[in-house]
């Protein structure tokens, strides 16, 4: 259907400027918002199709159902991505019929802010870019050991003191609450829930910078002290800011009650400012911290979560507690082949009345590298090229039942990127492969990967108009048009 100046959408007016103001952007043509009957109508009906889903006609005229606001939105981003410009230069949507729902209700991207700060306009670049593949949840990696990214009020020095710094040294930053509720707010407004993470016990030499009293000194490992040899970064020294990459030399105090004062006070702070129902509480990495001491905590931090009425969702370790809060939800980092007790404490949270999000990391880390050479990332899970990304089954990796899979995640971790740039080169365009498996059923002929590389081609011109800086991996044949 040929689009023009004189083309008309109607339909409820966020959505309808949602689309009229991305049309302008990639064509430069703007279609009239009316009221009535328009060339585009989009609406809502809950009749034509599952949660979030949606259908879409596009013959004489377009037609955009959402079985509710979700699915409009999700219907909407497909038209986009039927939106051709012609080799004389006019612009039309190519013709089609689609009836669509998401295969997994949960579909999330990770953006670490602690080892590199990125401020609210990126982070609602992230927001634009991640919804237009149709992901729904944000989860925000917002402390580490180099930096406290959110203002607490009831300990003022974590973002006053342990904020300033990023790793390598570079300029750190953090949200205050304004800030922290725009992003919220901008995020749903593309229907992407926000859950934000505390990473505990370890993961928290910042917190010690703020506050000495609740950190435990330092406990240097072998692969640190070789890691910050070879890569000519310092050891961390409590109470000053740390500025390598290393993990596992921190961990909260596991027997003061005072520490446990600070997790209620930032959980509750944090439940009062997400609307989202979760809050994440790390349990990542804490390699330094005694397994029973680990295991009381990973108790006690969950049920601060339950308590303050959020679910709480934890890295998969802390499936090792025997008594984490029920209900708790893992997120699972390990290899599509579990190693160790992975896949036993991943299972934990199921047994415990949860479920789990899968972010194995051999194929969704977004912060390793897509070839040996690649420039930017790390290579500790794997060189995960886009195919690699695109080719694994969430619910084929542990031995829990399909239900107890919410859906995927994939993470970017950002000691290598400095700029907003280079963590879009990363994420895009693999984040389109999670995207793909998190919404898509197995079994067609369209969820293989040479359909996929294909269609993941067409939408070079479209990323391009939005200025997102992708990867143009060779694997892909990326569209002019
Ligand atoms: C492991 S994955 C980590 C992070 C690092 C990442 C780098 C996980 C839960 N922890 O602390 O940033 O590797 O790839």
């Amino acid at each position: 259907m040929p689009l023009t100046a004189a083309s008309t959408v109607s339909g409820p007016a966020a959505v309808a400027a949602q689309l009229i103001d991305a049309v302008a952007r990639r064509s430069g043509i703007r279609p009239s918002a009316i009221e009535g009957d328009a060339d585009i109508t989009l609406r809502v009906d809950p009749a034509v199709a599952a949660s979030e889903g949606y259908t879409l006609t596009v013959a004489d005229r377009v037609e955009v159902v959402g079985a509710d606001e979700a699915g409009l939105f999700y219907g909407v981003q497909t038209l986009l991505q039927l939106l051709r410009e012609d080799e004389d230069g006019s612009w039309g949507l190519l013709r089609a019929e689609i009836s669509d729902s998401p295969r997994f209700a949960r579909r999330g991207v990770m953006l670490d802010v602690a080892r590199h700060f990125f401020g609210v306009d990126h982070v609602k670049r992230l927001i634009d870019s991640a919804s237009a593949l149709k992901f729904n949840h944000l989860h925000l990696h917002l402390t580490d050991d180099q930096g406290w990214r959110v203002e607490i009020e009831s300990w003022p020095e974590l973002t006053a003191r342990a904020s300033a710094t990023s790793a390598d040294g570079d300029p750190g930053g953090f949200y205050t609450k304004g800030d922290y509720r725009e992003i919220v707010a901008y995020a749903a407004s593309r229907h992407m829930i926000v859950i934000p993470e505390i990473d505990l016990p370890g993961h928290t030499h910042a917190i010690g910078v703020a506050y000495p009293e609740l950190v435990e000194e330092p406990v240097l490992n072998d692969g640190l002290i070789a890691d910050s040899e070879r890569l000519r970064q310092p050891l961390p020294v409590a109470g000053q800011p740390y500025t390598g990459w290393g993990v596992g030399h921190s961990s909260v105090r596991i027997h003061e009650e005072r520490t446990y004062d600070f997790v209620r006070d930032v959980v509750r702070e944090l439940a009062e400012m997400t609307p989202g129902p979760y809050i994440h509480v790390g349990g990542d990495e804490s390699l330094g911290t005694p397994q029973a001491d680990f295991d009381l905590f990973a108790a006690r931090a969950t049920q601060i979560v339950v308590d303050a009425g959020k679910i709480p969702v934890a890295w998969h370790e802390m499936g090792s507690a025997a008594d984490i809060a029920e209900g708790t939800v893992g997120q699972y980092w390990g290899n599509t082949v579990p190693q160790g007790t992975h896949a036993e404490d991943a299972a934990r949270f199921v047994a415990r009345g949860g479920a789990l999000i899968m972010s194995a990391s051999n194929v969704t880390y977004l912060d390793m590298k897509y070839a040996p050479d690649f420039p930017l990332g790390l290579d500790w899970a794997g060189i995960i090229d886009v195919r690699t990304a695109y080719e694994w089954e969430p619910t084929a990796v542990l031995d829990v039942p399909d239900a107890a899979i919410l859906g995927v995640e994939a993470p970017l971790w950002s000691e290598t990127t400095r700029a907003w740039s280079e963590v879009e080169q990363l994420v895009f365009p693999r984040a389109a492969a999670q995207a793909e498996i998190a919404w898509s059923a197995t079994g067609t002929a369209e969820r293989t990967w040479d359909s996929f590389r294909v269609r993941l081609g067409a939408l070079a011109p479209l990323w391009k108009a939005e200025g997102i800086t992708f990867h143009a991996s060779h694997e892909v044949p990326w569209s002019a048009r």
